[in-house]
């Protein structure tokens, strides 16, 4: 941190949709709370000059470079923002990190266990120095998931019993969809698994303050074959991942090849947690018409909870000790100042939104480098998400839990 007017000079690789996401989040954090330290949007960073040199003038970045390498080791920068494709996390961040600089690095944190863990290792000891780092589960920090916690934590749920995630989008329902980035493992380490099964798999052992012990999945890849993108074409230039986050894309419109899709479209899996409740999940890109659907139910002896990301200001709430009269599910809207983050913004009912999960993201960051605390999570609570995901695609590829059901009879004689 500079010690003159204590700015955390931030540098960010990275400029498609978190890329934006962790701008606009920069750019309001210092606005809305009164931090020990100020974010300072010093440098952004990407692979094509012209691209990142749009992205800094259009995101409110002081300046521009094309060598993530030399962001890293600059004298003048305190912070580096990782908001990249998957398979540039663990070079970037090991870089980052023994050049001394704290971390935020996007989620899943790594495209394989093997990186993670050094991941976790370079964090544990860079912060003997005083570095930090944090890993990009931007959901925990919706004020309304942040509440179901706490009302886990205090027990008014009694003891958790089942868990129950889903996280659905219909991206890439269209077979002409191209093969972007997200598409293929090398780039992305997996498909709706790691993008946003991690998201449920995080977010359902924070709220719940248990870990998944194991799991039994299935995943599948309903389109196998894609259009190679040949360029950002219309459809492809409306999604997240049709441009690489460092704007890595090639010009024109489909190319008349296809490729072969190397990542799940779909993943499916229950779990048991360490506190003895039993847990599914769900994380799709083919639910047709859900857009961000990422809804998190928990069931106790005590009541229930339930957060639906499209209505991310409100918790249902169902508590089983009121009168048997007086009992249903209520509708709780999260906007007090009392409850998590929202004294920041607006007088009550005035909503927020997804947008501001990344600013209390940055608000939390900020003061955790400030004070010397440790942000969570850490690149060690990240490291057991990405074991979780390496045993639900061990599971799947096993299959070893799978029972085949005997076709039934022939049909009976007319
Ligand atoms: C694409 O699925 C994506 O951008 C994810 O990568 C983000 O983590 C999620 O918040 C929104 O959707």
């Amino acid at each position: 941190m500079s010690t003159t007017d204590r700015q955390l000079r931030v540098g960010m690789v990275g400029y498609a949709f978190m890329g934006a996401a962790h701008s606009q989040a920069w750019r309001t954090v210092n606005r809305v709370y009164d931090l020990p330290a100020r974010a300072r949007m010093a440098l952004i960073c990407g692979r094509d000059a012209g691209k990142v040199a749009d992205a800094a003038d259009r995101l409110g970045w002081d300046a521009y470079t094309t060598d993530w390498r030399e962001l890293v080791t600059r004298d003048d920068i305190d912070v580096v923002d990782v908001c990249t494709p998957g398979d540039s996390h663990a070079e970037i961040t090991l870089a980052a990190l023994a050049a001394g600089k704290h971390v935020l690095c996007e989620k899943p944190l790594a495209n394989t266990v093997a990186e993670a863990r050094a991941m976790a290792a370079a964090a544990a000891t860079a912060e003997a120095a005083g570095v930090r780092s944090m890993c990009g589960f931007n959901y925990r920090r919706v004020p309304a998931a942040t509440m179901m916690r706490q009302l886990v934590a205090d027990g008014r749920l009694g003891v958790i019993r089942h868990v129950r995630a889903t996280y659905l989008q219909d991206w890439i329902v269209d077979p002409q969809f191209p093969l972007v980035w997200r598409l293929q493992k090398d780039r992305a380490g997996s498909g709706a698994l790691g993008d946003i099964g991690a998201h449920i798999i995080d977010l359902t052992q924070y709220v719940t303050g248990q870990l998944i012990t194991g799991v039994s999945a299935v995943t599948e890849t309903f389109v196998k074959e894609r259009p190679l993108p040949a360029g950002s074409s219309g459809l492809a230039a409306t999604v997240d991942g049709a441009e690489p986050a460092d704007g890595t894309g090639s010009a024109g419109g489909h190319g008349p090849a296809t490729g072969t899709v190397t990542v799940d479209d779909a993943a499916v899996f229950v779990a048991r947690l360490d506190g003895g409740a039993l847990a599914t999940y769900e994380a799709s890109r083919f639910a047709t018409g859900r857009k961000n659907a990422l809804r998190v139910e928990i069931n106790g002896s005590l009541g229930s909870v339930v957060f639906d990301l499209e209505r991310l200001n409100e918790l249902e709430f169902y508590d089983a000790t009121r009168p048997a009269a007086e009992q249903g599910f209520t509708r709780i809207l999260v906007t007090e100042g009392g409850h998590p983050y929202m004294s920041a913004w607006w007088p009550p009912g005035h909503i927020i939104g997804y947008e501001h999960s990344f600013t209390h993201q940055m608000r939390d960051f900020i003061e955790a480098v400030a004070t010397g605390a440790d942000p969570a999570p850490s690149f060690a609570d990240a490291l057991q998400v990405q074991l979780v995901l390496d045993a639900v695609t061990r599971s799947a590829e096993l299959g070893s839990s799978w029972t085949e059901v005997e076709p039934a009879l022939a049909t009976v004689a007319a």
